[in-house]
């Protein structure tokens, strides 16, 4: 493991490499414990550099054995070499060479699961960040660019499969029981998108015609027996590939496309070129083991990673800072194939909310940085919410800013003039500058300034003259490292509607600029005066959340339930919804904190049981609109001094008093719904079981009974349903007969699917209430459990901390002290995993001071800690710090 240097990445000492690399000839002899690596690289020194600059480069925890330049041994006086660094001197001025590496590798002792490693019987990599400088000495950083040849040589019985990046060459056998094969990538890569998988694995072959008519062999390779599991993801890939041909004009450019499922990965894929490493967790489903979020996670991964081939790796990044070039843009187009695939308007209303109970919640605390940050002291804390969610909403923006022709016009330039390069986030700025002849400098500071924008909002109407007055204040909040902030050029699709829903369009508009339905707000304080409107006009700001911002906008109950009933962007229906709902959840979390009544709100209630019942809307909208804020949202509303008990109670008691109300409501639903015929995957029987679901939440909490999810249990035909029913059982009526036998049936069905296994360590690890933790020190010795498997840590452990605040945060800070003693354990063996899972306290600031001291201590009894990894380290002190 690294352990901390404390040394400080900064983006403005950023330069070139002094030698540039032509070629890279890689060959593995594999062994589980013994892999022998021979690197060959051809280097010449760059133009201009000093000949007296030594080459420099990377290894995390390597030991070489070998060093030739030109194939002749380099005496030892001629480098400098250390796990994490071998320095060559003496080098010619002008003329390539050739310097080969020869570096012996453990694969099985590589728990990390970063470089090369072998996992139930199956070797496989992942560099990237930082990976590869664990398999050989490499100036392992993204500008550095070469085709690459990988020549594999393994054991043939074990390891029929050899497997690497771009073509196959060729292959046979080699000497006794050994074989070989040979691949060639002929696309320049830099070292983290490098991929080797070896071992006995089935396969699912298909083929695709590109729109040149190329023929590609498609393969995903999965364990033996699971190929029929694999159906769904190739279909995904299919039409992914199609899509990115239609809407953004990229074919695919090699012969061959592969995706191995692996079950020991540290997160949900990688885009390494021609061959994607998978989670197989995002790749099998089949209706009986697989949800129908699971359904929808595969097609939007699989997506992610196949669109990265593009946006990634023909275009990659200069350096990591650049990092939200490729994510928040790959996690912008993989949002709108499924936008195009699915309900456009369900899939925008997951996304914002997902957004906001990670992203907004990352932003306010601890730590909040940069989408594009400037400085870093562990490159894999940067794959946050930030960096891809919030990146994909800036690019997003530019979109909603340009206007769909001139942002493909823009996105066009950008894949023409930056194929092949190493590129950057004013790269990509600068090609839709230049497609539209806008300037977007102010805009840039969406990169650049972290903090989500608090817009406050309030409007006046003179109806004598028939104009309205929108007034707007943005404030960027200070965050870690910036505390002044500038004012942002925020993009708000607006629309006045009248009283039967009609929107009005203003004669003119004066204070600001306005192009269609977006206002422009670019100062720190703006007037937008429309004239020309027949009558007061109920104002819907942000419509499809066209800007990632916070709106203090204090709107009556009617002009929201207006918004409710008759906004024809169901996002902004789906939103006045919640700010109907959200202050009376605060409300009742202020109750039930000082031990009042919780008062419910007869308006949320009508306008929640006409929408549950409006068959002119998609169930799985109604489905949306059902689920009311969750309890982190409304703790985020609260801000500070939150009482997760008060908060839980409070909720539970609105949502009660709905389901009570709505009881008819529910139980028709449930019938309406119910029959979707024979398991299909799509959005539209996925909506109606979600909405039926729905309803068999409410209905279980009105009639406080476990009865009717247990008959659901019984007569689930698919896992939707199926863990559905068992979660209402689970976190209703924990105590209840029906849900023991409920758990036992569920584990004994599922017995030798550990994937399956997964949500039902989840099911009980979000179980509310403060004996949460008993349950899930009882759950880690279940025999299904396995503390090194990332997907188990992540479904128990995980699920915990993140997701169960009643439990989490319980008031004797037993939780914290728990999951401090887990990431301490956890960080030994995967300091990766152990630093994302350290994320789930990072709201601890926010909690009412008892708890927040409670939290203090554990986290102090972690940055204490001798050893900490570099990964962890970085979390706790950031977290720490004042
Ligand atoms: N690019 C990878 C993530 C790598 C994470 C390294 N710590 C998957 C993705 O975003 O597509
Ligand atoms: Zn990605």
């Amino acid at each position: 493991m690294r352990t901390d240097t404390g040394q400080i990445v900064h983006l403005a000492d950023y330069r070139p490499t002094d030698f540039v690399l032509e070629r890279v000839d890689l060959t593995f002899e594999l062994d589980p414990t013994e892999t022998k690596v021979e690197t060959r690289m051809i280097f010449h020194r760059r133009e201009g550099v000093d000949a007296s600059a030594p080459l420099v480069l990377d290894g995390d925890e390597l030991s070489l054995s070998g060093l030739l330049f030109d194939q002749n041994e380099i005496p030892a006086g001629q480098y400098d070499l250390s796990p994490e660094r071998l320095v060559i001197r003496d080098l010619p001025e002008s003329k390539p060479f050739e310097i080969t590496v020869t570096t012996i590798i453990n694969p099985e002792a590589n728990t990390q699961l970063m470089g090369l490693y072998r996992s139930n019987g199956i070797y496989c990599t992942q560099c990237e960040a930082e990976g590869f400088r664990r398999i050989t000495y490499f100036p392992d950083r993204p500008d550095v660019l070469a085709p690459f040849t990988v020549n594999i040589i393994a054991d043939k019985e074990a390891n029929p499969l050899l497997l690497s990046n771009g073509n196959f060459l060729g292959g046979a056998g080699y000497g006794p029981g050994k074989h070989f094969a040979a691949w060639f990538d002929p696309h320049p890569k830099p070292s983290y998108l490098f991929a080797l998988v070896a071992g006995d694995l089935g396969v699912v072959e298909d083929t695709f015609v590109t729109m040149s008519e190329r023929e590609v062999a498609l393969k995903i390779y999965v364990e033996h027996g699971k190929e029929a599991r694999a159906a769904y993801a190739m279909d995904a890939l299919k039409r992914s590939m199609k899509w990115d041909e239609e809407v953004f004009g990229r074919e695919y450019d090699l012969d061959i496309f592969m995706i191995v499922a692996v079950s020991d990965f540290n997160m949900g894929a990688m885009e390494n070129k021609g061959l994607n490493i998978f989670n197989d967790k995002y790749v099998l489903a089949d209706p009986e083991t697989a949800t129908d979020q699971d359904y929808a996670n595969i097609e939007a991964i699989i997506a992610h990673e196949y669109f990265h081939n593009w946006t990634g790796n023909r275009i990659t990044c200069r350096d990591w800072f650049q990092l939200c070039l490729k994510e928040g843009l790959t996690v912008y187009r993989d949002h709108e194939f499924s936008a195009d695939q699915r309900s456009r308007a369900v899939k925008r209303i997951a996304e914002v909310r997902h957004l906001r109970s990670e992203q907004f919640t990352e932003d306010s605390g601890p730590l909040a940085h940069p989408v594009r940050p400037t400085s870093y002291r562990e490159i894999n804390n940067f794959y946050t919410t930030t960096v891809y969610e919030k990146g994909s909403e800036v690019t997003r923006m530019i979109a909603t800013i340009l206007g769909g022709e001139l942002f493909k016009k823009g996105m066009d330039l950008y894949f023409e003039r930056h194929d092949g390069d190493a590129a950057t986030v004013e790269d990509f700025v600068k090609c839709f500058e230049d497609a539209s002849g806008r300037d977007l400098k102010q805009f840039s500071l969406w990169y650049h300034q972290a903090g989500t924008p608090q817009i406050t909002v309030s409007s006046a109407f003179d109806a004598a003259t028939g104009t309205l007055t929108l007034s707007l204040d943005q404030m960027v909040p200070a965050t870690p490292g910036q505390t002044s902030k500038e004012p942002m050029h925020i993009p708000l699709k607006t629309g006045l509607l009248l009283e039967d829903g009609t929107i009005v369009t203003p004669s003119a508009v004066t204070g600001g600029e306005m192009t269609d339905d977006v206002l422009h707000l670019t100062e720190r304080s703006q007037k937008f005066v429309f004239t020309g409107i027949p009558s007061r006009p109920t104002v819907s700001l942000n419509r499809g959340f066209s800007a990632p911002v916070s709106l203090h906008f204090d709107q009556s109950g009617a002009d929201l339930s207006l918004i409710a009933r008759h906004e024809s962007d169901l996002f902004a229906r789906w939103q006045a919804l919640t700010n109907l709902a959200l202050p009376v959840l605060t409300a009742a979390a202020a109750q039930a904190r000082k031990g009042e009544t919780v008062q419910s709100d007869a308006m949320l209630t009508e306008t929640l049981l006409a929408i549950a019942a409006n068959e002119t809307l998609e169930p799985a909208f109604r489905a949306q609109a059902l689920a009311l804020p969750s309890e982190a949202d409304i703790a985020r509303e609260l801000g500070s001094d939150n009482d997760p008990d008060a908060i839980h109670t409070g909720r539970e008691t609105v949502l009660t008093a709905i389901a009570k109300a709505g009881a008819d409501v529910f139980a028709k639903l449930m019938a309406d719904m119910a029959d979707t015929g024979a398991y299909k995957p799509d959005a539209a029987d996925a909506g109606r079981r979600a909405l039926k679901n729905a309803a068999l939440s409410y209905l279980a909490l009105a009639e406080q009974s476990p009865a009717r999810a247990a008959a659901a249990f019984d007569k689930a035909d698919n896992m939707t349903d199926l863990a559905q029913a068992l979660t209402v059982l689970a976190h209703r009526f924990p105590q209840a007969a029906e849900t023991a036998t409920a758990l036992q049936a569920f584990e004994a069905r599922f017995s030798s699917n550990a994937l399956v296994l997964d949500k039902w360590f989840s099911i009980q690890a979000t179980i509310p209430g403060a004996d949460a933790l008993e349950r899930i020190e009882k759950l880690m010795t279940n025999e299904h459990y396995n503390p090194a498997n990332p997907n188990r840590v992540r479904s128990l452990i995980g699920t915990f901390a993140f997701a169960n605040a009643t439990g989490f945060n319980r008031a004797d800070g037993a939780a914290y002290r728990f999951h401090a003693a887990r990431i301490l354990e956890i960080d030994k063996r995967n300091p990766q995993l152990a630093a994302r899972l350290l994320t789930a306290m990072r709201s601890w600031r926010s909690l009412e001071p008892s708890r927040a001291d409670l939290a203090r201590t554990a986290l102090m009894e972690i940055e204490r800690s001798a050893g900490l990894s570099t990964d962890v380290r970085d979390i706790v002190d950031r977290m720490l710090k004042a």
